[in-house]
């Protein structure tokens, strides 16, 4: 398998490279590398350590020009477990409900959870010396995506209050080794609590403004458009800007379309509460949403990794439907369906877990 994944990656384009690992593989506090999903929207450029720079400009009065070693010496370093998840995550429910055409149909497996190892964005940036008028901070990286029209490189922006929190880093290593090429080498953004997409990989340039990036990863795609608009025609702006990860939760074991014998089984799974929130609690139904069994959360890895569940249920014979549904430390639960969420550009569908299933009765003794 290319890029060192794992044999039974579910790889949606070859070319930019796309994949998400089955839903069986998400059942651990961290994702190993070789698991963990991977999103670009074009070519993994070629990038070589000792000839990467990064240069810090815009609304600072210090501009720097760092290289990796410069970059690992003058700043602490920090390690942060972190989730990523795609906004896209999970977009094959909304496809589901109505065609998305020019869309990966991600399952449940467009998320994945690091231990990520770099320096915090905060430092390097107070390096620079802000301005007053600083409110975001811009990420470019190199490589160059013909999504966009014309082509353009990828890049995005977060608030300048984000910028500053401990947990964003500058990323060298991913659960203790190198960061691999797929995933952003020689360093990335990992911005905890916020969509995959401002979690910049191949970063070259930080860019201190006084408004959003005009990117157009960030001014035009990853925003949320209303269900009647024309995607091709949505322009800078348009939409909802999407920063702040939605709690979501879906089931990992069993897998969707399992055979299984009725009779106890457990169900297991993720739930992520994104931006600052915590999940609070998960409940599980095994029959198709008429009994719900309170799930055990397990402790998270840390403040900005997913919390892992699992719940013995009951399982009915029949074909049916396990569902799961999340609530969040502000007491807000999952949408319970995908058809109130359908979007044209198909981010952000957090609503319910659901496998579908196959129960026999249980064998006859002898
Ligand atoms: N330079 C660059 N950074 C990028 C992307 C990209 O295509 N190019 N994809 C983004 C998106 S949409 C997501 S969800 C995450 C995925 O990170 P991963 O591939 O390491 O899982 O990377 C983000 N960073
Ligand atoms: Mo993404």
């Amino acid at each position: 398998m290319a890029w060192d994944k794992r044999a039974d990656m579910v790889v949606h384009e070859v070319e930019p490279f796309n994949a998400e690992p089955p839903r069986s593989a998400l059942t651990g506090a961290l994702t190993d590398s070789s698991s963990f999903y991977v999103r670009n929207h074009g070519p993994v450029p070629e990038t070589r350590p000792g000839h990467w720079r990064l240069t810090v400009s815009g609304l600072v009065d210090h501009p720097l020009e760092l290289d990796l070693e410069q970059l690992r010496d003058r700043f602490e370093q920090h390690d942060v477990i972190a989730t990523l998840q795609c906004a896209g995550n999970r977009r094959a429910g909304l496809t589901a409900v109505r065609d998305i055409p020019g869309e990966i149909p991600w399952g449940p497996g467009a998320t994945s959870t690091a231990r990520w190892t770099g320096v915090r964005l905060a430092d390097v940036v107070q390096a620079a010396g802000p301005a007053a008028e600083a409110e975001h901070v811009a990420f470019e990286a190199p490589d160059v995506s013909g999504i966009a029209d014309p082509a353009q490189r990828f890049g995005g922006s977060i608030p300048i209050g984000k910028a500053r929190s401990p947990e964003v880093l500058l990323a060298w290593a991913m659960n203790g080794d190198p960061l691999p090429a797929v995933h952003g080498a020689p360093v990335r953004v990992v911005v905890p609590g916020y969509i995959g997409a401002r979690s910049v990989k191949w970063l070259e340039r930080i860019v201190v403004r006084e408004r959003p990036s005009d990117n157009f990863f960030q001014a035009t795609a990853y925003r949320l458009l209303p269900p009647e608009a024309d995607p091709g025609a949505a322009g800078p702006g348009d939409g909802i800007s999407l920063g702040p990860i939605a709690l979501t939760c879906d089931v990992t074991v069993p897998d969707d379309g399992a055979t299984l014998t009725a009779g106890a089984v457990t169900v297991r799974g993720y739930a992520f509460a994104g931006g600052t929130r915590r999940v609070a609690r998960v409940d599980v139904s095994p029959d198709g949403g008429r009994s719900w069994t309170r799930a055990r959360l397990d402790d998270p890895a840390g403040p900005w990794a997913w919390t892992l569940w699992h719940a013995v249920v009951d399982l009915p014979a029949g074909p049916g439907e396990i569902l799961a549904r999340a609530w969040d430390d502000t007491a807000a639960l999952q949408p319970e369906s995908a058809a109130a969420l359908w979007n044209p550009k198909g981010y952000v569908n957090n609503s319910w877990g659901r496998v579908r299933v196959t129960v026999e009765p249980p064998g006859q003794v002898g």
